[in-house]
């Protein structure tokens, strides 16, 4: 049985486009027959207090048949091989790889919590899985649209 799982892509380090494309190629591999629709990517401004460069955001969506947590692990991986060393929570990343969506499963466990808790927030989460799904409709029933404000949508330049 597969799971349509949808990923969020971040990256402001080290040439932050071609991470994202790295990363679309290493996560074709957790897809099956390798197909996967990745979002337009977008320049956005750092949320947070944290000093750091822009970042380029993304979403890629696809079918799996890893588990929740092997997803996790298999995205941990490979941020891990594009350099991602973890020293600031928030700060500058080569790659961070967060799950949104898993099917429309709501998981609260120590490691992962699905859906992404600060999706509902984020113009550069909520624009691009628009993109890929405008019909969108949350766990919590909350139609991805209405989540979208018109300044979020100034918030962001596509690339
Ligand atoms: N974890 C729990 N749930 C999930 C999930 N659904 N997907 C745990 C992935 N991981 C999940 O993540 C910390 C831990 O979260 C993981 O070990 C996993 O077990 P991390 O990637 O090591 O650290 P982080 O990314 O610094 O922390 P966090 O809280 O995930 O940060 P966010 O929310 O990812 O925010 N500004 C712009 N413009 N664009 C960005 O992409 N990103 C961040 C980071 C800050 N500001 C940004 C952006
Ligand atoms: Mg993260």
């Amino acid at each position: 049985m597969s799971t349509m799982a949808y990923v969020a892509l971040g990256a402001n380090l080290n040439e932050p486009v071609q991470q994202i494309q790295h990363a679309v190629l290493a996560l074709k591999s957790l897809a099956i027959d390798s197909i996967i629709t990745v979002s337009p990517l977008y320049r956005s401004v750092p949320m947070g207090d944290v000093e750091q460069p822009d970042f380029v955001n993304g979403v890629a969506q696809f079918n799996t048949d890893l588990e929740p947590l092997a997803l996790l692990n298999a995205l941990q991986e490979i941020e891990n091989a594009q350099g991602r060393v973890r020293e600031v929570r928030w700060g500058p990343r080569t790659l961070d790889l967060d799950i949104l969506l898993y099917e429309q499963q709501v998981i609260e466990e120590p490691r992962l919590t699905i859906p992404h808790y600060g999706m509902k927030q984020r113009s550069f989460v909520l624009i691009p899985l628009a993109d890929i799904n405008p019909q969108l409709i949350l766990p919590c029933k909350t139609e991805l649209k209405s989540l979208i404000t018109r300044e979020m949508r100034a918030e962001l330049i596509q690339i």
